[in-house]
């Protein structure tokens, strides 16, 4: 079970780790608000029925990565590495984001 646990895990980092590299269009291996932003505004186009449902505070692009920030962003430079997202992968939170659908598929 452990080996099997450990697959997983690695997968994920994986993908973060992909979707990390695409999303940063500086290249300076962090994100910052525009390119978070940029990412859900996409999302937002691509899957409107994600965000049909949810509260008053996640129903914009901005309220969204505000959210992203404040959950992920634990050092609080207003920039996201790739450390804070593979940690914050394992919270209930990232799902309700759209960050699962960000950086994992
Ligand atoms: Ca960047
Ligand atoms: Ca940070």
């Amino acid at each position: 079970m452990m080996a099997v646990a450990l697959a997983v895990s690695d997968k994920v980092e994986d993908k973060i780790r992909f979707c990390f590299r695409c999303l940063d269009q500086d290249g300076n291996m962090k994100l910052n608000k525009q390119e978070v932003l940029y990412a859900v505004e996409l999302l937002f186009a691509n899957r409107p029925a994600l965000y049909k449902n949810v509260s008053p505070t996640l129903n914009t692009p901005d309220k969204v990565v505000e959210a992203i920030f404040n959950l992920v962003d634990k050092d609080k430079d207003e920039n996201l590495d790739v450390e804070e997202l593979i940690q914050s992968s394992q919270t209930e939170e990232f799902n309700k984001l759209g960050l699962k659908h960000i950086f994992l598929s």
